[in-house]
């Protein structure tokens, strides 16, 4: 991949504090003499209240967590660029949309319910949020790599979050929705019913954060030079496809690497496999609002792409790390209230709402207004305006003017109308209302587009799906509950409902729960309401194995499963293979450190056995040599292997290891490659490429 500098993005560069070859200091900048010993009476003494050096370092420790976010709170960021590519002018004048250029962005993916501290894989929402810094101003699209969401309205926000978090008395479970408050909760809340579908996906536990889609979730808008609105819906595309691992991968995953997910990221762009995505829109003029059989200021829809199809505009390209996790991912503070010119929201009210809480919270979590000031959320062009003072206030306004207007400094900062030029000026969109607390009911179908996903889906991720759900309400307590939500997936599909039945034992009722429809008519009095025949029944784009990516092995990590007297040839026709295609082959054997190849010399080897498992890995390769001796004794390589198999995924056999498929029980199908009898590093590859050897799964039942 051709190198991509941050233009500008280097902003925060003057920041970065470099202690090569440099004396330790107080935080005043007093050179540190001793970093060992406090001050005493004697060295064996009490120690003194004057040892301002010790203090200077204690009152600094003491004070060094902030709040964690309340929701995504666990995340990984990285620096990068956007680049337009597409004429975007009779949508949106957008400085940053303009063909051709390039913005300097930071990228911040999450998992939601989790604490800070806790697992990558869990089954959870991702966030995907991106502020570019455009010469207009910094732009945040804080998105999900969901494009839907559990509610329709911002006020039941942090109930549905209450819900989810682990539970109050005991705080369990630990980034898990698998839990009775979270499913008493979606159970009396049918327009959940859509985004439940996407969470029980594999979606929910994605490969990698390179491998997701994004999705901005609301309708927003563009405005061009003329004032004229465009309805826009936000998509990310990722190059490497949209991948997941299988359930029972993803908790194993948990226990052996719960960075799992930050480790990847974090090493492609290390290895200079810069992750990228391209960003799309689907586009609906302001005249089609009400064209659709759903509404699209509901945030539980989608535009089906069969629709309203997705223009791509613009590439973001990651390609660097941050120097500073706390000064940079932490302190990042996204806010979808920040917009510049040519973007505007639209009447979605759970973005409305959202709109004052990112900048709330921000406030809270970092100790003030001042928070545009931190070197990560500065805007590269600059701010200038009359507010001051505030916690930890960082600019330095020069003069006595801070006040508008003023004389004394000839009216500046001005404001941009003063002057004829644009700024930022609102969509000038009537309205005519009265003033209600009240829900439309054009939100009323919440099972349509929920049945579409489902439809859209292949059969092993509708299997998938169904195991999720049992899974997680298997995990319910309260019998009432599970009833409750079989009722609502047997609104959405009947198979669904009553495969899932099955798992927990009970029949899905026919109808919706009694205090389900209590809750529904508090929003919509005749509820159920009839839903308009939808456009489609299914739609491709949903299904992740129908769109596996433009079919890449780049930056995946093949195992090569080893020991001593491994046969070099054997090992360096794969691995150039391998690398020639952008894969990683990492070398495991039953020690780290020196092994001996057949052929005399020696090889290091850096992960064993002991510390690493088969689902770190996306497919296995057994080469040839007097080390297929030792491995067929080794359990730790035979569950390596059977592993893999039972994930689905591509195993390869040189020639003089092909026994060992038979200690185990693999069976030959088109993912188990024999040098003997396939063209091994091709046919390795395409399956690869393929991500997973799908039909594996039903007739072995590889549990997922
Ligand atoms: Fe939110 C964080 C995404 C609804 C209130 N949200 C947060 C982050 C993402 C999202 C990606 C992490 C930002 C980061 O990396 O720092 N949230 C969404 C999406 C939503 C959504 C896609 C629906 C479409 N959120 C939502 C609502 C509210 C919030 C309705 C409140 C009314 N979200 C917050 C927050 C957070 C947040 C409490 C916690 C930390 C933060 O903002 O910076 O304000």
């Amino acid at each position: 991949m051709k190198e991509q500098k941050n233009p500008k993005g280097m902003h925060i560069d003057q920041h970065v504090v470099d202690n090569d070859n440099k004396v330790m200091t107080t935080n005043d900048g007093v050179p540190v003499y001793d970093n060992n010993n406090t001050l005493k009476a004697g060295d064996r003494g009490p120690s003194l209240q004057q040892d301002h050096v010790f203090f200077d370092k204690l009152m600094h420790f003491d004070r060094e967590r902030i709040p964690e976010r309340v929701v995504h709170a666990r995340g990984s960021g990285a620096h990068g660029v956007f680049e337009a590519t597409a004429d975007m002018s009779a949508y949106t004048t957008a400085a940053f949309l303009k063909k051709g250029a390039v913005t300097p962005v930071f990228t911040r993916f999450s998992t939601v319910a989790g604490f800070k501290g806790s697992t990558d894989l869990a089954r959870d929402v991702r966030g995907f949020s991106v502020k570019f810094y455009t010469e207009e101003g910094n732009y945040d699209l804080v998105g999900n790599n969901i494009p839907v969401f559990f509610i329709q309205d911002a006020m039941n926000f942090p109930d549905l979050v209450h819900a989810v978090k682990p539970e109050p008395n005991n705080e369990i479970p630990q980034a898990a929705s698998a839990h009775d408050t979270f499913w008493d909760f979606m159970s009396l809340m049918p327009e959940a019913a859509h985004m439940t579908m996407w969470t029980m996906s594999d979606r929910a536990i994605p490969r990698s954060l390179r491998m997701m889609e994004g999705f901005g979730v609301h309708t927003f808008k563009f405005v061009n030079a003329k004032g004229k609105g465009t309805f826009v819906k936000f998509h990310w595309k990722p190059r490497l496809g949209v991948h997941s691992v299988a359930w029972n991968e993803a908790q194993k995953i948990s226990g052996f690497d719960a960075d799992f997910h930050r480790r990847d990221l974090w090493e492609a762009i290390e290895n200079g496999d810069f992750p990228q995505w391209d960003l799309g829109v689907q586009l609906v003029p302001e005249e089609d609002e009400m064209k659709f059989s759903f509404d699209i200021l509901d945030p539980t829809k989608i535009i089906p792409e069969e629709l309203v199809p997705v223009q791509i505009i613009g590439t973001m390209t990651l390609n660097r790390n941050p120097e500073n996790f706390f000064a940079e991912t932490e302190q990042a503070a996204f806010d979808p209230g920040r917009v510049v010119p040519g973007v505007d929201f639209s009447d979605d009210p759970l973005l409305q709402g959202r709109i004052f809480s990112y900048m709330d919270t921000q406030n809270y979590r970092l100790g003030g207004p001042n928070f545009h000031e931190l070197p990560i959320n500065r805007p590269i062009n600059g701010k200038h305006n009359n507010q001051k003072d505030g916690f930890s206030r960082m600019d330095i306004p020069k003069g006595a003017v801070s006040y508008f207007p003023n004389s004394k400094a000839e009216g500046c900062p001005y404001h941009a109308m003063l002057k004829g030029e644009t700024g930022y000026q609102s969509h000038k969109q009537p309205i005519d209302a009265s003033k209600v607390r009240a829900r439309s009911d054009s939100f009323a179908d919440h099972f349509t587009q929920a049945r579409l996903f489902f439809n859209s889906q292949s059969p092993e991720e509708q299997e998938h799906i169904i195991s999720a759900y049992s899974f997680e309400l298997s995990k319910v307590n309260d019998v009432n509950v599970r009833r409750r939500e079989l009722a609502i997936l047997n609104q959405v599909d009947q198979n669904l409902a009553k495969k899932v039945g099955d798992n927990l034992g009970l029949v899905p009722p026919k109808k919706l729960d009694e205090l389900t429809l209590k809750f529904a008519r508090q929003n919509h009095p005749e509820y159920p309401i009839q839903p308009k025949k939808p456009e489609v029944e299914k739609s491709e784009a949903l299904s992740m194995k129908v769109k596996p990516g433009e079919g890449t092995i780049k930056s995946r990590k093949v195992a090569f499963l080893v020991d001593d007297g491994v046969n070099q040839s054997s090992v360096d026709r794969m691995k150039r293979q391998l690398e020639k295609e952008g894969a990683m082959a990492v070398l495991i054997a039953s020690h780290v450190g020196k092994i001996k190849y057949q052929e005399g010399g020696e090889v290091e080897v850096q992960h064993s056995y002991l510390t690493d498992a088969s689902v770190l890995y996306d497919a296995f390769y057994t080469p040839d040599g007097d080390s297929v001796k030792k491995l067929a004794d080794n359990p730790d390589y035979l569950q390596f292997i059977n592993e893999g198999y039972r994930h689905c995924k591509a195993l390869a056999f040189a020639k003089g290891a092909e026994e060992l498929a038979k200690r185990s029980f693999i069976a030959k199908d088109k993912g188990v490659i024999f040098e003997s009898s396939d063209n091994l590093t091709d046919d390795f590859i395409q399956v690869m490429k393929e991500h997973r050897v799908w039909e594996r799964e039903k007739p072995r039942k590889v549990p997922a």
